[in-house]
């Protein structure tokens, strides 16, 4: 059983995805990290220490000390945070990657997973069923700093061997945990709205399509893609994954068929630049071939689970 270190583990992805390695392997061997001082509750039930990835000596000493075999390197600022501070977001979406990435190379890691994202994508790029290999000239420094490290992964891998997988993820939807500072975030912002009987004001207009996808969904993709045979990984730069495309409209619909008392407004504000550059619908094909990807979630099978999960959560605090 692998010794594993989550970093970034109190985010959306990784609260969710430290519970979902603890249920599948032993606790003890789920460390989960974050540079929070204090751990959700949720999380309450296995290791936690508190590390900054980009205090390198640091983090460096811990996984040689605790022969830490896999790592998932989730710290990184998103896309509406990074374009209000790029000079961080660079340095904090890079530094890290390259810490975790010199340390396989020197044989202290075997496995890392280290997530991309739609942003790789840009203006350019054809944004319906956007293929695994086309244009990227992503236009904001979430999409730079991603594209950058994509490259960099494959590079450890065929320069040196590293073992390091990833995956474009869309934007993710979620009830145990609460998105970052994305583009997407009004796609889980808009549950919590709609089960408190109040108006939505969303940032995004009526029309912005987006891919997006479950997180019992991405967290799935991701332990699938981490326990593929390593000859059946053909793609070390990232993997397109595909959940379902939908607009602010079409997700405001779908909850009236449960909430009919939802209202929704639009007031655009700078993510609807980003958002205009991102593509609509994405071409998983080569994940479905490589490692027998397959989507669960449609966007009524979400919103049916969130509309449910979230009036747990608020009857229970
Ligand atoms: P998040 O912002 O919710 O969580 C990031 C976590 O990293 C936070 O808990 C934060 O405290 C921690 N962190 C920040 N600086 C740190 C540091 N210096 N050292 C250690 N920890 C630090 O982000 P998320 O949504 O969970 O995303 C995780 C990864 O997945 C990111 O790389 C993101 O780009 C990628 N991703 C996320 C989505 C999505 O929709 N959530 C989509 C595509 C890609
Ligand atoms: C964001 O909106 O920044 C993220 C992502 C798609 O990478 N959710």
């Amino acid at each position: 059983m692998a010794k594993t270190l989550i970093i970034g583990a109190c985010g959306q992805i990784g609260t969710e995805l430290v519970l979902a390695l603890r249920k599948k392997y032993e606790n003890e061997t789920i460390i989960a990290s974050d540079i929070r001082e204090s751990i959700p509750d949720i999380l309450a039930n296995g290791p936690y220490i508190q590390l900054d990835i980009l205090n390198r000596d640091e983090v460096r000493k811990y996984i040689i000390d605790q022969k830490i075999e896999h790592v998932y390197l989730l710290a990184a600022l998103l896309s509406a945070t990074a374009e209000k501070n790029p000079d961080f977001a660079w340095k904090l979406n890079m530094e890290g990657l390259f810490t975790i990435l010199d340390l396989a190379k020197e044989g202290h890691i075997n496995r890392i997973f280290w997530p991309s994202s739609i942003a790789v994508f840009g203006p350019t790029t054809p944004s319906k069923n956007t293929p695994q290999q086309t244009i990227m000239e992503p236009s904001t420094v979430y999409g730079i700093s991603k594209l950058a490290g994509e490259n960099w992964c494959a590079y450890y891998h065929s320069k040196f061997g590293v073992d390091v997988r990833s995956i474009r993820y869309p934007g993710l939807i979620s009830y145990n945990s609460l998105p970052g500072g994305g583009t997407t975030d009004y796609a889980v912002d808009i549950f919590y709205s709609a089960k408190e009987g109040k108006e939505f004001s969303c940032f995004l207009g009526k029309d912005t399509e987006l891919p997006m996808m479950f997180m019992d969904d991405a967290i799935r993709a991701t332990l699938e893609l981490m326990n593929a045979d390593s000859d059946k990984i053909s793609v070390r730069t990232s993997y397109n994954v595909a959940g379902c495309s939908f607009t602010p409209e079409k997700i405001s619909e779908e909850i009236k068929k449960h909430l009919p008392e939802f209202k929704i407004s639009y007031n655009p504000d700078f993510r609807q630049n980003i958002a205009e550059t991102w593509p609509s619908t994405i071409d998983d094909s080569v994940a479905k071939k490589d490692w027998n990807w397959i989507c669960q979630y449609n966007l009524t099978k979400i919103v049916s689970v969130m509309v449910k999960k979230i009036k747990i959560r608020k009857n229970l605090i």
